[in-house]
């Protein structure tokens, strides 16, 4: 069922534009944190969600820094005919298969994908986004939504996620802020991008 008002957010292949972002930090049973952001792209994959692009894969610091081992991360465009928190659910089952288990927020995990956008949807509202959005980092790394929040509010600030979108959609614009992933990307430190390498 669509509840969430999920006009103009086809992608032109039809079905819904979706970007994800992919995480991951630690091994698991198919290899190290590259074999296993792969794997949650096969497994996305056999959710149904149609693949249209992938981004190169990346190895980025943690973050906040010292938090643990580099990550690797990579960005998606998926599409699909279906209502975002139905999404934001098969995400969670594939981090689930691949042994994700969530206690220490911000901590070390096997893989962590997160909804960023559905084209221009802004869920639940902006003043909700926004709320999220502007949440001081201490009041961060204690409370997650409960509620889906798109985009995703952190997307704007972290060069682990604007250097791989930047490769598959680098003219989403973000619906609250106006500004593209481009733009998004050269308003960060320059030490921020320079700390994102191309992953071998
Ligand atoms: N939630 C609400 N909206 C969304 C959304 N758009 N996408 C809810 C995903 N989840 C959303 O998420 C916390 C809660 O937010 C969930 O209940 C979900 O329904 P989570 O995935 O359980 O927890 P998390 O991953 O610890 O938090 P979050 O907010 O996803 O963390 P971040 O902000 O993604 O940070 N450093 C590097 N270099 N690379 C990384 O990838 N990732 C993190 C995780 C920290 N440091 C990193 C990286
Ligand atoms: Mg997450």
């Amino acid at each position: 069922m669509d509840t969430m008002g999920l006009q103009g957010i086809n992608s032109p292949e039809g079905g819904k534009m979706v970007l994800i972002a992919l995480g991951s930090n630690q091994s698991t049973g198919v290899g190290g944190p590259k074999e296993t952001i792969l794997k949650a792209i096969e497994l996305v994959k056999e959710k149904g969600l149609v693949i249209r692009k992938l981004s190169q894969l990346y190895v980025t610091p943690a973050f906040p820094l010292g938090a643990g081992p580099e990550y690797v991360n990579a960005a998606l465009e998926v599409s699909a005919n279906l209502d975002p928190v139905h999404i934001l659910g098969l995400l969670h089952e594939v981090e689930a298969e691949l042994g994700r288990e969530r206690s220490v927020r911000w901590g070390a995990r096997t893989v962590d994908l997160d909804l960023l956008a559905c084209g221009a949807l802004i869920c639940p509202d902006p003043e909700t986004q926004g709320y999220w959005r502007m949440l001081a980092l201490e009041e961060q790394m204690k409370r997650a939504p409960e509620q889906l929040i798109l985009p995703h509010p952190r997307l704007q600030d972290r060069a682990f996620v604007l250097v791989p979108l930047a490769d598959i959609a680098p003219d989403w614009v973000h619906p609250v802020l106006g500004a593209s992933v481009g733009q998004m990307l050269d308003a960060l430190p320059k030490e921020d991008k320079d700390s994102v390498r191309l992953a071998e």
